[in-house]
C-alpha cells in the first residue's frame, strides 16, 4: 500500500508505528503531487491517506487500523477483554483528539520549534510554489499558528493549562509504564498506537516538548522508541485482563478534559452552533471551533459502550466514576453526526476535524 503522508505528521506517525509493528509493507508518497486526485477520491485533504494495492482508498487512522485488524488479525492490537478494549479505545481517542491542541501549541507558539518545523514543511511540501523561500516560511507559520493555535483557543489565559495537559499525559503514562513495557500489557495495543500520534512526531521530536519529555519523563521517551521498534511476533498478544490501578490518574484526566470537550462539542453541534466555550479543570476556553468529526468520535465510543454486557458496563462505570463520563451512556447525549451513516469508513469520503459541513 501507498501511504500519502508527511514525515512530521501526528497521524502519519501513528499509522506508521502500527504498520511497522504488524509487518504490513508500505511505501510513503507525498500528498501534494497528487492533491487533486486525493481530494476527489477521499473527500478531504489530510494525511495520512492510503492507496491500497487493490485500488481502494482509506482515510482516518482510527477506522483504517480497525479495517487492517480484520485483514491482519494476528497478533491483535485490540485487547480481548471487552472492558480493557473499551478503555484502550478511549485512550486512543484522547491521544487523537485532546492532545492535538498542546501538540500544535508547542510546535507553532515557540520560536525554535516554529522555525525548524516551518523549514521542514516548506521543503517537503511547497517545492511546487513559485514564491521566495522566506515568503513560504511566513505563510506556513501563519497558517498553522492561526488555524491550529489561535483558532483553537490557546490564549494567555489558557496557555498554562494547555501545557499542563502535556505534562499530565507524561506523568500518567509514566505511572502506567512502571510495571509493564506498554500501556496495557506486554505487547502494544491500540492505546499505545493512539498515544504515538502526539508522542512520536510532535512531543518526542519538536525541540521544546522533547526536552521536557527527556527531562521529566524518560520512561515515555524510552517507550516512544520501544513502540517504534516493536515487531509483532507469532503467538499471542499479551494484554492485561483487567485495567490496572496505575491507569486511574490517566482515566481521571481523560474524564476531566477530553470527555468534557466531547460533550460540549456534541451539544453545540446538536444546536447548530459553529463555536462553543468550555471550562476545563477551571480554565475557560472561548470560541472553540465545533467539530462534526468529533461528534462521530463520541458516537463510536457510545456504540462500543452500548455493545458491552451489563456487568462489563458496570466495570467501566467503576473505572470512570466522574460526572463527565455520563456522556458515554446517557441518552441525552445521543447526538448524531450524520457522518458515515452508510458505515463505509475507512472507505468513505473523509471530513477534516474542524467544521460542521458535509463531506464533498
Ligand atoms: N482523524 C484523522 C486526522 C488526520 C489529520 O488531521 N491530519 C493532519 C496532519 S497530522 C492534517 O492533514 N491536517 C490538515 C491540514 O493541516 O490542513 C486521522 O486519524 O487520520
Amino acid at each position: 500500500m501507498k501511504v500519502y503522508g508527511i514525515t512530521v505528521s501526528y497521524y502519519t506517525g501513528k499509522l506508521e508505528a502500527y504498520l511497522r509493528y504488524k509487518g504490513i509493507g508500505y511505501g510513503m508518497a507525498s500528498p501534494y503531487a497528487d492533491a487533486k486526485r486525493i481530494r476527489e477520491e477521499t473527500g478531504a485533504i489530510q494525511v495520512p491517506m492510503v492507496l491500497r494495492d487493490d485500488g481502494r482508498w482509506m482515510s482516518d487512522t482510527t477506522p483504517i487500523i480497525q479495517q487492517l485488524e480484520k485483514e491482519h488479525p494476528a497478533p491483535a492490537v485490540m485487547p480481548a477483554d471487552p472492558v480493557v478494549r473499551f478503555i484502550a479505545l478511549l485512550i486512543e481517542d484522547y491521544g487523537d483528539e485532546w492532545l492535538w491542541r498542546p501538540a500544535m501549541h508547542y510546535r507553532w507558539s515557540y520560536e525554535h520549534d516554529r522555525a525548524l518545523l516551518s523549514r521542514i514543511l516548506v521543503d517537503e511540501l511547497m517545492g511546487f510554489m513559485k514564491l521566495p523561500r522566506f515568503m513560504k516560511l511566513m505563510l506556513i507559520k501563519r497558517r498553522q499558528r492561526i488555524g491550529f493555535v489561535v483558532r483553537d483557543g490557546v490564549t494567555a489565559e489558557t496557555r498554562s493549562h494547555v501545557e499542563g495537559s502535556y505534562r499530565n499525559a507524561l506523568a500518567n503514562m509514566t505511572a502506567m509504564l512502571k510495571n509493564r513495557p506498554y500501556l496495557l500489557g506486554e505487547t502494544p495495543s491500540i492505546a499505545d498506537f493512539g498515544m504515538m500520534g502526539p508522542m512520536l512526531r510532535h512531543f518526542g521530536q519538536d525541540p521544546t516538548p522533547a526536552e521536557i519529555m527527556r527531562n521529566t519523563a524518560p520512561a515515555v521517551y524510552e517507550w516512544v522508541a520501544r513502540v517504534w521498534n516493536a515487531h509483532a511476533m507469532a503467538g499471542k498478544p499479551a494484554f492485561v485482563d483487567d485495567v490496572p490501578p496505575e491507569a486511574a490518574d490517566m482515566l481521571k484526566e481523560i474524564a476531566e478534559t477530553h470527555l468534557v470537550q466531547l460533550a460540549i462539542n456534541a451539544e453545540s453541534y446538536g444546536c447548530g452552533l459553529k463555536h462553543f466555550d468550555m471550562a476545563v479543570q477551571g480554565t475557560h476556553y472561548k470560541r472553540l471551533p465545533v467539530s462534526r468529526y468529533r461528534v462521530w468520535c463520541l458516537e463510536k465510543l457510545r456504540e462500543t459502550f452500548a455493545a458491552l454486557r451489563p456487568d462489563e458496563q458496570q466495570r467501566v462505570r467503576t473505572l470512570l466514576p466522574y460526572p463527565a463520563t455520563e456522556i458515554l451512556w446517557h441518552e441525552t447525549m445521543a447526538i448524531r453526526s450524520g457522518y458515515d451513516e452508510e458505515r463505509k469508513a475507512p472507505f468513505n469520503k473523509a471530513i477534516n476535524v474542524y467544521g460542521t459541513g458535509v463531506p464533498r
